[in-house]
This record gives structure tokens, sequence and C-alpha cells, in this order.
């Protein structure tokens, strides 16, 4: 299976850690694709119509993409004990784990956009406004619920 990856996306990262878990990263050629909503990558959107990473291209049988549609699935490929159980109360915290990784992830990148990638002219005004933005205390909110 070719994963296609990008090095700072944390959910690219998260289906990878979530692959090496479960002890199947082995069968995952990581295939480095540079994309952003400034850089479109058509190899990326041949896979995937929303032309996000990761994608997980798997043989004979079509691309799946989104991080918790990929590690759902990584999951399925082996015989240990499950990271997302099937059922019970288990399942819900494993979910709620999930969600809050999500979260962070969006967050952390909405905060890099606004903070490092955006034109100076529009980060500028952006940086005022991050002042009062709800994104720090939201990655404050996160970390403190799963710890
Ligand atoms: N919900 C998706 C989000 C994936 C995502 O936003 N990936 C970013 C990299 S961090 C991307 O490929 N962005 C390219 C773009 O927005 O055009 C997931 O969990 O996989």
């Amino acid at each position: 299976m070719i994963l296609y990856y990008q090095t700072h996306s944390p959910f690219a990262r998260k289906t990878l850690v979530f692959a090496h878990e479960v002890g199947i990263a082995g069968r995952l050629e990581v295939i480095h694709h540079e994309t952003s909503p400034t850089l479109r990558n058509a190899r990326v959107y041949a896979e995937n119509p929303l032309g996000k990473v990761p994608v997980l291209l798997r043989p004979d049988a079509t691309p799946i993409f989104d991080s918790d549609v990929i590690c759902a699935y990584l999951d399925t490929l082996h015989d240990g004990r499950k990271l997302l159980p099937q059922d019970g109360e288990g399942r819900w915290q494993a979910l709620r784990l999930q969600s809050v990784a999500q979260g962070l992830a969006q967050t952390g990148i909405a905060l890099r956009w606004e903070l490092v990638l955006l034109p100076t002219d529009i980060g500028r005004r952006s940086r005022r406004a991050t002042t009062g933005s709800k994104a720090p205390s939201t990655m404050r909110c996160c970390l403190t619920s799963v710890t």
C-alpha cells in the first residue's frame, strides 16, 4: 500500500503513527507529496477529489482518504488489540480521543496559516486579530481534556 504523506501534516502523521502502533508500518510505502491551498498537486487530486493528504492507495481497491478513515481501515488489517474497538464504552473513549486529535490538528494548521503562511499584509491584520482568537484556548482545552 502507498501512503501519500506530507511530513508537516499532523493528519498524515496521525495515520503513520497509527500504522506503527498496530505493527503494520512495514506494509506502507510512504511517498511525500507537497500540497496546500496555495499549491495544487495533480497527483494528489487524481486520488482524492479534495486534493488533500493523507491518501492511502490500496491494491485492487479504491484509494481512501481522511486520516480518521485511513486509521479505521488500518485497524482492520491486523489481529492485535484494536485501537478503535467495535463496541462498548471503549469505542466511545477512542472516538472521543480521536476527535480531540483531529481538533488539535485542525487548530494547529489554522494557527500556522494565520501566523506564518499568510501574505504579510493579511498576516499582520490577522496577527492583531489573533489576540482575541479562540485558537490558543482551544489548544489549551484540548490538551487539558486528554491529560
Ligand atoms: N480531514 C482531513 C484533513 C487533511 C488535510 O487538511 N490535509 C492537509 C495537509 S495538513 C492538506 O493536504 N491540505 C491541502 C489543501 O488544503 O489543499 C484528514 O483528517 O485527513
